[in-house]
């Protein structure tokens, strides 16, 4: 079986069109609070869910869009859960960090490492219910350092759980450097509790996809779990407006702002120079990896793939107008929806 490069790419560029219009409504205001991206992940998503069969279950993180996209999920009840409304996907009351759809056996969390547990859940009862079914857990690095992830690891590997674990590993969670908290590295961990592990270049769908494609077969052939670690860059940063990504993006206007609160947190009272010093080359070191992210969108997982692909212009042209349609239509549907609503 060989992946389908085309269908592949639909998947992915659907679930950045259907982003960059998140985006645009964030920035409009009709989406409050924080707004976490699957940008720069979709290779490792759509690697992963173009085997996922009916009756298998999808334990996703804080970036569930591109998943849930990529599941045939409807953009506008998407679109219109992340804005709060009655008529969204779980009525408004999820937002965009806890979805639900029964239907398709697909919720995402926003507690850090809860898809471990979840996934093994679900993988329990399908070894005594539905047989061949899978369960996938899609994670963070961060998340590695949280013990009910690898107490999850440790269970699905002692008693075979059809479970696949997939890390997301873009190497930062939030501002921290997860190798100044991460000892060892992750496969190697992942083999001590037990796991078949691999490692794969998560802006790769193609690499992705096939080693996805090993781990559905060993889990539904009852052979435990697998680990599955996927490079990946987050060229929005943790979140959409992330505060070091304006920095790195605007140095001028954004420093404008800090120059005053800086001198006068220099001149008062408090932690000595040397500490000062200390937390200063810590915020920089924060600010040159986040630079590092904006080098990196050259690696884009979606143009890599669109470079690949063997159809014509014409033909390529067809494909991402009917998806910018089909998104166009969702958001002009949820903003109805937001005009609907008392
Ligand atoms: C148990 C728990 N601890 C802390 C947080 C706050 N938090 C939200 S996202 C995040 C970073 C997670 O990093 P990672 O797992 O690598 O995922 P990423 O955001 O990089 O995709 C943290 C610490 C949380 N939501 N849950």
């Amino acid at each position: 079986m060989q992946p389908n490069a085309e269908g592949l790419y639909r998947q992915m560029y659907k679930s950045r069109r259907f982003e960059e219009a998140v985006t645009q409504l964030w920035n409009d205001g009709h989406i409050s609070a924080e707004m976490h991206l699957s940008k720069g992940e979709e290779a490792i998503v759509a690697g992963v869910l173009d085997h996922v069969m009916d009756g298998d279950a999808l334990a996703l993180d804080h970036r569930a869009s591109a998943p849930m996209v990529m599941r045939g999920i409807d953009l506008a009840l998407l679109l219109k859960e992340f804005m709060g409304l009655e008529g969204g996907l779980c009525r408004g009351m999820g937002g965009h960090i806890h979805l639900f759809s029964p239907e398709h056996l697909a919720a995402s969390s926003g507690i850090v490492g809860a898809t471990g547990p979840a996934a093994c859940g679900f993988a329990i009862a399908a070894q005594h219910l539905r047989p061949d079914k899978v369960a996938v857990a899609f994670f963070g690095e961060g998340a590695m350092n949280q013990g009910m992830l690898m107490e999850s690891i440790n269970l699905a590997a002692a008693w075979s759980l059809p479970v696949i674990f997939v890390c997301k590993d873009n190497g930062t969670a939030v501002t921290t450097s997860s190798a100044d908290v991460t000892a060892g590295d992750l496969l190697t961990r992942a083999r001590g509790l037990g796991a078949h592990a691999v490692s794969v270049d998560g802006t790769d769908v193609d690499e992705v996809w096939s080693a996805a494609r090993d781990a559905f077969v060993r889990a539904r052939e009852g052979k435990g779990p697998m680990f599955l670690h996927a490079t990946c860059v987050h060229p929005e940063g943790h979140f959409l407006g992330d505060p070091l990504l304006r920095m790195v993006r605007n140095p001028v206007r954004e420093l404008r702002s800090k120059v005053g609160p800086l001198i006068k947190a220099a001149t008062t009272g408090g932690s000595s120079l040397s500490e000062r010093a200390v937390s200063l080359g810590s915020i920089a070191g924060m600010l040159g990896r986040a630079r590092e992210t904006q080098k990196h969108t050259r690696d884009d997982p979606i143009e890599r793939q669109r470079q690949r692909l063997e159809i014509s212009d014409a033909q390529r042209d067809e494909l991402e107008r009917a998806v910018d349609d089909e998104v166009q239509t969702a958001v002009a549907a949820a903003l109805r929806g937001l005009e609907a609503q008392p």
